[in-house]
């Protein structure tokens, strides 16, 4: 490595709802502007956890153009001259897209429109979805992997999303893995701050009733009702409430069981919340039973925090979640298992102690932003070293 102080301009595009994969390309975009890089983000929308923009950071908002003749606004040709345009004028060689499809496609689609003095180092980031559902549809998989073949450099946020993507695209490209990460110092458990609750949860909070926590975006793939299924169990044992954080197309059934299973006036369903921490300060345990997971940032977050996690023993959430040392791992759909292990945590402080204890310590030591975010400075300048030398 030549200089690893180097400072860089970084152009940085990605989802900017609330999301695993926006939430970490902003909290990259954050890190290397505090470690004195320029960092440029071109969006949609203000990145929810940009609106405060931090010093360094600079927001490039595309405007959608609707015009009746065009059925589809051609919103991501917009994105990619508005990239163009960015890249020309503060002098762009790194562009670290989050998400292949649109996002990567359309960082490529500008590059290859720039001339050469200006013709950056893509940087794709692949997340998880965009390879087990958006990139595996038959119509987008040939342009999932033009886009991978055609990036300067590939990461994967789990060893196990890495091997995904080699099975089902057969690149001829090195995939780099690269975990997530999270900004620990925002994470330590103090009391938490009443005023910082939304004031719809404190009717639930009751004394001795114990807080489980569920957040996601409500996909077929995060299995909402077996939360509901679970929580209903627990129910049957200890006084508990439930708070369901983001939305999405199964909120809907989510609450059909429910309503069945006689719980629903325990659950707050909060909707989207983008102070993710200060719930967690009141959460006793979080339940994130998913098909699979490329990753968990949700699982992330609240290890981080020590508030034990019962998950599903699938895709790369084992990578983060070590079972019965930082959390509880059962098989997908196993209600009966994560029911009595969650009883079991709720129960028993020693337990409860143990595995907090012990998922702090392993989010600071392998996935803060300390451990993480120079891996990617590292691979930015190899990047530019072996295609701009
Ligand atoms: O989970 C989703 O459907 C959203 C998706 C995203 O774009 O944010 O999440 C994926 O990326 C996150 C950040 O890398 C990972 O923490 C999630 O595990 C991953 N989701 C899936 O693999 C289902």
């Amino acid at each position: 490595m030549k200089n690893k102080r180097q400072k860089l301009k970084i152009g940085i595009s990605c989802h900017a709802s609330l999301g695993g994969s926006g939430i970490v390309a902003t909290e990259l975009g954050i890190a290397l502007a505090k470690r004195g890089h320029e960092v440029h983000f071109v969006t949609h929308q203000l990145p929810y956890r940009l609106r405060n923009v931090p010093e360094g950071i600079y927001c490039h908002v595309v405007e959608p153009i609707n015009y009746p003749v065009l059925a589809e606004s051609p919103y991501f040709l917009a994105v990619a001259s508005r990239i163009c345009e960015v890249v020309e004028e503060h002098n762009i060689r790194i562009w670290h897209a989050h998400y292949a499809i649109p996002h990567a496609m359309i960082a490529l689609l500008a590059k290859n429109i720039l001339p050469t003095k200006h013709k950056f180092c893509l940087i794709t980031t692949l997340h998880g979805t965009d390879i087990t559902i958006v990139g595996a549809d038959p119509s987008l998989y040939r342009i999932t992997r033009y886009t991978m073949e055609q990036s300067c450099a590939i990461t994967a946020v789990s060893d196990w999303l890495k091997e995904q993507t080699i099975k089902e695209f057969e690149l001829t490209k090195p995939i780099c893995r690269i975990y997530n990460f999270i900004d620990t110092s925002k994470y330590s458990r103090n009391s938490p701050d009443i005023k910082k609750i939304p004031t719809s949860i404190l009717p639930y909070l009751k004394k001795d009733a114990k807080v489980i926590m569920h957040t996601s975006n409500f996909r077929a793939v995060k299995r909402v009702t077996d939360v509901i299924r679970v929580f209903a169990k627990i129910l049957e044992k200890i006084d508990a409430i439930l708070i369901m954080v983001g939305e999405g197309p199964e909120k809907a059934s989510s609450v059909s069981v429910a309503r069945q299973l006689k719980v629903l006036d325990k659950i707050k369903y909060l909707g989207n919340y983008p102070n993710i921490e200060e719930l967690l300060r009141i959460a006793d345990l979080v339940i994130q039973p998913s098909e699979y997971e490329s990753f968990s940032m949700s699982a992330l977050e609240a290890m981080a925090m020590g508030v034990p996690v019962i998950g599903t023993k699938s895709g790369g959430i084992t990578e983060v979640v070590i079972d019965n040392l930082t959390g509880i791992l059962c098989e997908v759909g196993d209600i009966e298992s994560m029911a009595s292990h969650a009883i079991e945590i709720l129960t028993n402080t020693r337990l409860m102690r143990k595995l907090s204890k012990n998922a702090i310590k392993h989010v600071k030591e392998n996935f803060s932003s300390e451990k993480i975010v120079p891996l990617y400075e590292n691979l930015y300048l190899e990047t530019l070293d072996k295609f701009h030398s």
